[in-house]
């Protein structure tokens, strides 16, 4: 390429203190950062992660030592991605968390308007109640509580079993931060008063019908609890009767019965099935994801960087890194993403690699 001689013959010191006058008037040049601006291809400063729920589980019930729910009114340590170090995120647009309720520990009903997730990761005895209704919370369970809904967890035990109850929240907290757009609200109640029976909203919209003359208006679906009983049960058929797609294995997308868009307006989630022996090929999207591993071990290799991993870990795919999964034996992975977000902008970008 020819050089045009356009060259102007200021010196880099003209040049920083034309900057430091500029800045008085609260102005910065464009030229300096334009490149990082508006980057050729996705730079994240969030990186590849992964959390060995083995490790992680005795500090989790060394803070039920610590504090008690009441206190901390969500007992959680927040899964921090490495690169995004302060920001109280997983990626850029996404938060996720390890939540600890203790057998009789009720977590205090309040609302806001970030949407949040539950995955059960650990025990059985918790339920959580949403805009007055009850759900009992299982292992593999994906439960959803909509913006500005009120929500309680408590843990009375469940047939006798008394243990410690662990889930993942996911919630779009850094998203509502960019958009300054928070509230939140403390409850009069710590345990909200169910107003309709403990099936209701599945009943309703959980059977692939609909009430007739439902008056849901939410951007929220109106199932908030998918038991994992039947998401798994859907996945086995599949495996039984179909070859699994090269890159995501036998791979299902949670879903809004009244709109068949994402469950959640801001967060997509997954359930996937990776074979036996399944070794994926490449694949990349702009949505950086949070995956929960339920059953089975095998291999994340993220831009070539292998994370190997077993039940209960959670691992994170930054936006546009190189997803390659390998399983060692049955593995079914809970993923979650901003993918709704970036589908509404008409940005979202996945590349299918071999
Ligand atoms: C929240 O309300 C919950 O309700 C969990 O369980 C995590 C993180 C930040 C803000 C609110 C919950 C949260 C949260």
């Amino acid at each position: 390429m020819t050089r045009v001689a356009e060259t102007v013959p200021t010196s880099s010191s003209a040049r920083a203190a034309f900057y430091q006058e500029i800045d008085t008037l609260s102005m910065t040049p464009l030229w300096e950062s334009l490149h990082a601006l508006v980057p050729r291809e996705p730079q994240s400063p969030c990186v590849a992660a992964l959390w060995r729920y083995q490790e992680v589980r005795p500090f989790l019930m060394r803070s039920g030592a610590l504090i008690t729910a009441a206190e901390a009114v969500r007992r959680v340590l927040i899964l921090e991605n490495p690169g995004l170090s302060g920001r109280s995120s997983i990626t850029q647009s996404l938060y996720a968390g390890l939540q600890l309720i203790l057998p009789g520990e009720i977590a205090p009903s309040h609302r806001h308007v970030q949407s949040a997730l539950r995955f059960i990761v650990d025990g059985k005895g918790s339920y959580t109640t949403v805009g007055g209704e009850r759900t009992t919370m299982h292992p593999g369970d994906f439960i959803i509580t909509p913006s500005w809904d009120w929500h309680d967890h408590g843990n009375p035990g469940f047939e006798g079993v008394t243990e410690p109850v662990v889930w993942l929240d996911g919630l779009d907290i850094p998203m509502v931060r960019f958009f300054d757009a928070g509230f939140a609200e403390n409850d009069e109640v710590a345990a909200q008063r169910p107003s309709r029976p403990e099936g209701s909203s599945f009943a309703r919209f959980g059977h692939n019908m609909v009430p007739v003359r439902h008056t849901h208006t939410s951007a929220t679906s109106p199932i908030f609890s998918y038991p994992y009983a039947r998401s798994r049960e859907a996945l086995a058929q599949l495996q039984r009767g179909e070859a699994p797609d090269a890159w995501h294995g036998h791979k299902l997308r949670y879903i809004n019965p009244l709109t068949g868009g994402a469950p959640m307006p801001t967060i997509a989630t997954f359930l996937q099935l990776i074979p036996k022996d399944f070794a994926g090929k490449a694949h990349r999207s702009t949505d950086g994801t949070v995956y929960c591993v339920v059953e089975g071990h095998g291999t994340a290799l993220i831009d070539d960087q292998p994370f190997a991993f077993a039940p209960q870990d959670i691992f994170v795919v930054p936006s546009w890194a190189k997803l390659r999964l390998t399983a060692t034996e049955d593995t079914v992975l809970f993923s979650y993403s901003d993918r709704p977000v970036q589908t509404a902008m008409g940005i979202l970008r996945e590349a299918f690699l071999d």
